[in-house]
């Protein structure tokens, strides 16, 4: 076996939401192996900058664009600015996400749309727009940063359940459409990991973390590296018949209805 099957040298990948977390740490997963990176954020060009130099510091190529993934405007521009300055685009990691954790019941509509915006009408429209350059070259890897809340729910997480839920089935449709082109649509499902994003749920104490340790059949939280070989894996050559998955990166949560507090 050649490890040759997972080269993605030279390959300029789009990470959206990367300027921290789990996007931040996916990206430099790619970064290591080789590829060039094009990280993108929305809140500031500060925070995409000191994305930027971290990784340049571990001496991974990346540059940064600063554009709202939901404005399907911002996205074309920037889309044609990356691929006229960088080249172009072979692998698009869609993770660029929001939470809002409110009781289905307190939860005003606008909320509920903006969280369906983000984390699902986008991956929608920056597909739509990278993909449609990566069928002319006839190749290309989509990935799209699902859930465990694409096969689970939980209570305060509904509009976010319903986006990644659906973010599941727009990666199988995507897969469907794209499959002939030599396009490969997949998904990544992180469990629990230690993130920002996690962070009020994380603290000693707080009844989630235990929830969490013990509910996982690895007993602790991902660490964002734990994403990485997913990441290569999907992004590369190994990958180019694996059409339509989520592989879920979650130390077994899915695999079990849990256990009794004894255990
Ligand atoms: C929550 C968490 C989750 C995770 C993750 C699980 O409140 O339940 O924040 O939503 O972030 O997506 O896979
Ligand atoms: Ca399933």
């Amino acid at each position: 076996m050649s490890l040759d099957l997972f080269n993605v040298k030279d390959k300029i990948a789009l990470i959206t939401g990367s300027t921290h977390g789990l996007g931040l740490a996916m990206a430099k997963g790619l970064g290591l192996a080789g590829a060039t990176l094009v990280l993108n954020g929305n809140s500031s060009q500060d925070k995409i900058d000191k994305a930027v130099s971290e990784c340049k510091a571990e001496g991974i190529k990346a540059v940064g664009y600063k554009f709202n993934v939901a404005e399907e405007s911002e996205v074309i521009a920037a889309i044609s600015k990356i691929e006229a300055e960088v080249g172009p685009i072979d692998i698009l990691i869609n993770n660029a996400g929001i939470i809002k954790r409110t009781p289905l019941l307190d939860m005003e509509v606008s909320d509920f749309k903006a969280v369906v915006n983000i984390d699902l009408v986008s991956p929608f429209i920056v597909s739509k727009h990278v993909v449609k350059n990566m069928v002319k070259r006839e190749q290309g890897k989509v990935i799209n940063i699902c859930s465990m809340m694409s096969e689970l729910g939980r209570s305060n997480v509904g509009a976010y359940a319903a986006a990644k839920g659906g973010l599941k089935m727009l990666t199988q449709n995507m897969a469907t459409e794209w499959a002939k082109y030599n396009i490969q649509v997949n998904g990544i499902g992180p469990g629990y990991f230690a993130t920002s994003q996690t962070a009020p749920i994380r603290v000693d104490g707080h009844p989630f973390n235990d929830f969490i340790i013990s509910r996982t059949p690895a007993a602790r939280w991902g660490n964002p590296e734990d994403l990485q070989g997913a990441t290569i894996f999907l992004s590369s050559k190994a990958s180019d018949f694996v059409n339509g998955h989520i592989v879920y990166v979650d130390g077994g949560i899915l695999a079990t209805i849990g256990k009794p507090a004894n255990e």
